[in-house]
């Protein structure tokens, strides 16, 4: 059965490496499930899953500060509505392809629904690349991007947030835009700012989510984050917000990165540095390598996207957490981690370990959190600011933060539960795959063959 439907999707999907990586790991962890309920297979559920709604491709034309005519390509691939609204971020990178895409949808249609919150799986973006544009393109991008996705969004229909080069700035402008060619208020995005929409504590909620949910890990073991070593790369985002969360519970971050190259501070990154990385990287757009200039002890090295392995995962220490993009940790990658004592690596990215590097991982015995469950606390929070627009009003610092603790204690415990049913505990990839797929299952069961 394994092998027929990852054949389906092979030939369905030729050229998507991303997509069928993604597929392949949760069809693996579901056999177990399809063989206990038929049903299931004879609906052709998982099939269906793996089959976009719908994938809109859009050109962009717009004109940069020289005048000059700009090509790019758009996207929203509207994958699951089984149980919401078609719910994701949307990504700005050269990378952007309708493979990395689908891949991203369909992690996004498991994890909504972990979330407990009545979230769809969608993704969206573009290979439009951020690095060097002026403040000017990068408006006149997004409203060009927007002057097409708008007629396919809704606050009740398609929700798109940030990921990868689109944050507050770029949400903003997105927003603005199709608030103007719909003439209409409402909830269209997450990750608004405050005072227009927002909600309280979704910039930090995907870093902060990813370290709850670690600590949710080690307490089943009597530990905690409180004096771990821990790596992290990436300098956005999920980084940033991961480094401030693992201060704040006693931990010591060691490292960040960026496309070009990793910063080790063996001293630990305090909140002062942080502010320094917050700073370069929100404001001044400049690279991580600047970090080790500005501070003494600091060790830079490139990295290398070609070579077999990257040293940032070389380092001894107890956690790691890869929060910039899929396949950045390999198989020798987990061999080091393993070599090097760690015994608990978190996803904070999406699909940041290849399948090689989880086996190495899960056969020696290391905790390990999938993205679809340790990254949830970002489009959870997205769901809470979904909620909040819905009732027209907003709700503190504490009470949202209490609930993002609340909902990643869920989700860590529903894997656990999920995992030990199907003969896998511990297990929090099976666990993950397995209790998000039957949500969204039954939900396509009960709507009819649609
Ligand atoms: P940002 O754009 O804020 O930061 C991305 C970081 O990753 C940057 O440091 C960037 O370096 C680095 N990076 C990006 N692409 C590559 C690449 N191809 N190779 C090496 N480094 C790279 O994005 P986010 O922090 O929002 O997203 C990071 C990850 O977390 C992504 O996998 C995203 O899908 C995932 N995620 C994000 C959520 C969110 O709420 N934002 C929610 C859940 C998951 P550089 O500056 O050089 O490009
Ligand atoms: O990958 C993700 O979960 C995100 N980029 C966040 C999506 C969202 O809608 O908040």
């Amino acid at each position: 059965m394994q092998a027929e439907i990852l054949d389906f999707v092979k030939r369905r999907n030729p050229n998507e490496p991303e997509f069928i990586q993604a597929a392949e790991e949760v069809i693996l962890s579901v056999l177990p499930v399809l063989e206990k309920h038929p049903e299931f297979r004879k609906l052709k559920i998982l099939e269906r899953m793996l089959e976009p709604e719908r994938l809109i491709s859009f050109r962009v034309t717009w004109l940069d500060d020289k005048g000059e005519v700009q090509l790019n390509r758009g996207y929203r691939v509207q994958m699951n509505s089984a149980i919401g609204p078609y719910k994701g971020g949307l990504r700005f990178h050269p990378s952007v392809t309708p493979s990395v895409l689908k891949f991203l949808a369909f992690e996004q249609i498991f994890k909504n629904a972990l979330t407990g919150i009545p979230m769809g799986g969608g993704k969206g973006g573009s290979d439009f690349d951020p690095k060097g544009k002026s403040e000017n393109e990068i408006m006149k991008f997004c409203q060009a991007f927007m002057s097409e996705l708008t007629r396919h969004l809704g606050h009740r229909l398609d929700v798109p947030a940030g990921d990868i080069g689109v944050g507050g700035r770029e949400v903003g402008y997105m927003f603005g835009a199709y608030k103007k060619i719909k003439n209409e208020f409402t909830g269209v995005f997450t990750g608004k700012g405050i005072g227009w929409g927002g909600s309280l504590i979704r910039t930090e909620a995907t870093g902060y989510g990813l370290i709850y949910f670690a600590e949710n890990m080690l307490h089943t073991k009597n530990e905690s984050i409180k004096g771990k070593t821990c790596l992290v790369s990436g300098s956005g985002n999920v980084a940033q917000y991961a480094i401030e969360k693992i201060i704040q519970l006693g931990g010591k971050p060691v490292s960040a990165s960026d496309s070009d190259g990793f910063v080790y501070d063996a001293e630990g990154i305090t909140l002062a540095k942080l502010e320094f990385i917050k700073d370069l990287k929100n404001n001044r757009r400049g690279r991580i390598k600047e970090y080790a200039e500005k501070y003494k002890g600091v060790v830079y090295t490139p990295i290398d996207a070609k070579a077999a392995s990257n040293p940032l995962w070389n380092i001894k220490a107890d956690c790691a957490f890869p929060c910039a993009t899929q396949n950045e940790v390999n198989g020798n990658d987990a061999k080091n981690l393993v070599k090097n004592g760690v015994k608990l690596v978190g996803e904070g990215a999406n699909m940041p370990v290849t399948i090689e590097g989880i086996n190495v991982l899960i056969d020696n015995g290391i905790m390990y959190s999938p993205g679809k469950a340790s990254n949830a606390g970002g489009v959870a929070t997205s769901g809470l600011e979904m909620t909040q627009n819905y009732m027209g009003s907003n709700w503190t610092r504490e009470e949202v933060d209490a609930k993002l603790q609340g909902i990643m204690k869920n989700i860590h415990d529903t894997c656990l539960a999920a995992a030990n049913e199907y003969g896998k505990p511990g297990n929090y990839m099976v666990g993950a795959n397995i209790a998000g797929f039957l949500k969204v299952a039954n939900a396509m069961k009960a709507q009819g063959v649609i």
